[in-house]
């Protein structure tokens, strides 16, 4: 009984921005645990192409599609082909993303709608486009990838912050609308993961680096590998009645105000 609740052998998932970094691991748990994995990029055919023999490398069907995921059109005529070529999207991981660090005094009015645009915008356009396939089926997954930026404010990450939070209602009300036709949608929430993105922050004796391992019960920066769980099963029969709901996957960096220094 257990091992076919989280049974996703066959499934195709499409993991946005999963040519590196948290997408990539959680796609690579997809794919390990049986799925067919639509892998997403935009910046270069070639790092697409790096990325599916990658996976292929560890013995995952993978097919590999550039479209950016803040055109509309692209997006469109992206999940078209990837439906004829591949077949119908399961499951759908809406984790591209990007962050800039400005204070928000700095910050450009163009660069904050940017953020915007990506990690928030970007998921209601694809979420919107795939879901019909879904609706038609009656069955899906949508994973909305939030953050603990979602729930905690920091300096420099407000455009980041905003959307993240704007996220979690996003996926609230995509749960709310669309649950009725079988279809879950929920958010994975990422602590402090040891990522390309968070490379800045984490090098050896950065203030940020000690701060964050101080501060998470864990006492470590995440491995990106930690988040495949989730992955499988908010994208399995696991999660058939698990809706709208944000599962944080932080070492408990959520749960605690933190220690001060004579406790650490
Ligand atoms: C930062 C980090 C965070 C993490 C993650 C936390 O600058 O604070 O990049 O944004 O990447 O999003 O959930």
């Amino acid at each position: 009984m257990s091992a076919q609740l989280f049974n996703i052998e066959g499934k195709v998932a499409l993991v946005t921005g999963s040519t590196h970094g948290l997408g990539m691991s959680m796609a690579q748990g997809l794919g390990l645990a049986g799925a067919t994995v639509v892998v997403n990029g935009n910046s270069s055919q070639q790092k697409i192409d790096e990325a599916v023999a990658a996976y292929k490398k560890q013995g995952i069907n993978a097919v590999g599609y550039k479209f950016d995921v803040s055109n509309e059109q692209e997006v469109i005529a992206a999940i078209t082909k990837i439906e004829s070529e591949v077949g119908p999207i399961d499951i759908l991981i809406n984790n591209a993303g990007i962050i800039k660090r400005t204070p928000l005094l700095e910050m450009e009015v163009a660069d904050f709608k940017q953020v915007i645009d990506i990690d928030l915008v970007s998921p209601f356009i694809v979420s919107k486009h795939v879901v019909k396939g879904m609706i038609a089926r009656k069955q899906g997954k949508i994973i909305n990838i939030c953050s603990m930026m979602s729930q905690l404010g920091r300096n420099t990450v407000g455009a980041y912050a905003a959307a993240k939070g704007g996220l979690v209602m996003l996926t609230k009300n995509m749960a709310t609308e669309w649950a009725r036709h079988n279809v879950q949608v929920n958010g994975i929430g990422p602590g402090y993961f040891a990522t390309e993105q968070t490379a800045p922050i984490r090098v050896d004796g950065h203030p940020f680096n000690d701060f964050i391992v101080n501060r998470t019960p864990a006492a470590k920066w995440g491995n990106p590998d930690d988040l495949a769980g989730a992955a499988i099963f908010l994208s399995s029969k696991a999660s058939d009645f698990v809706n709208g709901h944000i599962l944080y996957v932080d070492g408990g960096i959520l749960a605690t105000i933190g220690k001060p220094a004579n406790e650490l």
